[in-house]
């Protein structure tokens, strides 16, 4: 039978990579105040978050071998984790530079803690690099070694594309609401985020088991996609609807001018009364402004309209893992356990 991971257990792998990280450094003779840094770096920005993507490769591994994993197997499978939690800190370092965020997980962004500043753009791409770093000192045997590389990297790649889009869909300076649009946001939600946080941990768990097969890689991308999806629409939900306190960051998306879910769906039922008002008010770096389109939201109901689309949805990505072809070792229970970790979340 398979079994779950704990993020106890899974964060209890992490020392063990800080130390192959460091001491790679170290090669360099590094001065000590640097090492200081990067280890400093390293825990702050990939410790303290839920750890969904990292503990889905040993989850995945583990339903696909239908067993509890031995200690190497778990092991060369969190450290997979880890590395996605590794690109996960080096965008999350840059996007809250770049969203101007206030908190993440609860406490100042990287960029704003006390001597960093822009620092904080090397931190992200020394962040990155981990990555390839922790992939040759693990896997450089591996029969699938170069395919996860080239994995990494591709995906870095759509992530970038996705933030791009988002970036410049969101101009600082003119708010033009005739740029949103749904096929847009599709494009910059399946881009910025489920690509990284979906396909990317079972793609990896299918190259450690060495059955990354074409059809299983097609079938694998063909549900979690739908599921990024969903799960960005969730996040843009929570960052209005969502406590700050309870969600560990203070939402921007309505000063900040983001193509964002909840913009898109009060555009399609405003009246022009309402419409005047997103006018008006969308996109302002300023409370007051931001105050009236989360009235606005209020009066349209858009809590309630997220509801709805999320039993839909969920309905639908049901049905898409019920005709799973599972004729080549991929599993239906890696689908239902990713989306159970997310349906409903408040965080
Ligand atoms: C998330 O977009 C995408 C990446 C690549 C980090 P976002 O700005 O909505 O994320 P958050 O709400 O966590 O700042
Ligand atoms: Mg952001
Ligand atoms: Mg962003
Ligand atoms: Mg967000």
């Amino acid at each position: 039978m398979a079994k779950k991971t704990t993020l106890k257990e899974f964060e209890s792998v992490f020392p063990k990579l800080e130390e192959d990280l460091l001491a790679w450094v170290k090669q360099y003779n590094l001065p000590q105040e640097q090492q200081d840094w990067y280890k400093k770096v390293l825990e702050i920005n990939t410790l303290g978050g839920k750890c969904n993507r990292g503990m889905s490769v040993p989850d995945s591994v583990s339903v696909l071998l239908n067993k509890e994993l031995s200690e190497d197997e778990y092991f060369k499978a969190a450290t997979l984790g880890w590395m996605i939690e590794l690109l996960q800190a080096f965008f999350l370092v840059s996007d809250d530079i770049m969203d101007g965020s206030i908190t993440r997980r609860g406490k100042p962004c990287w960029y704003r803690q006390e001597g960093v500043g822009m620092v904080a753009i090397n931190d992200a791409f020394m962040l990155e690099s981990a990555i390839y770093t922790l992939l040759k000192k693990h896997f450089r045997t591996h029969p699938a070694y170069v395919d996860m590389i080239e994995l990494f990297h591709e995906v870095s790649l759509q992530t970038e594309l996705g933030q791009l889009c988002d970036l410049l869909t969101a101009p600082e300076d003119v708010v033009n609401l005739d740029n949103f649009s749904l096929e847009k946001y599709t494009f910059i939600v399946i881009y910025k985020t489920a690509y990284y946080s979906f396909y990317l941990p079972v793609a990896l768990a299918l190259h450690q088991l060495n059955i990354a097969t074409p059809k299983n890689l097609k079938q694998a991308h063909d549900i979690l996609i739908p599921m990024g999806e969903y799960f960005q629409v969730q996040d843009d939900y929570l960052d209005n609807f969502g406590l700050p306190e309870h969600i560990g960051k203070i939402g921007t998306d309505i000063q900040d001018n983001k193509c964002s879910w909840l913009v898109n769906q009060a555009l399609k039922l405003a009246t022009p009364e309402q419409r005047k008002t997103l006018e008006e008010h969308y996109g302002k770096k300023d409370k007051a402004h931001e105050a009236e389109i989360k009235q606005l939201y209020d009066e349209m109901k858009l809590e309630k309209l997220y509801q709805d689309y999320e039993e839909k949805r969920v309905g639908e990505i049901r049905q898409l893992i019920s005709q799973l072809d599972e004729s080549e070792g991929l599993k239906k229970g890696v689908f239902e356990a990713f989306l159970s970790k997310i349906y409903k979340r408040s965080k």
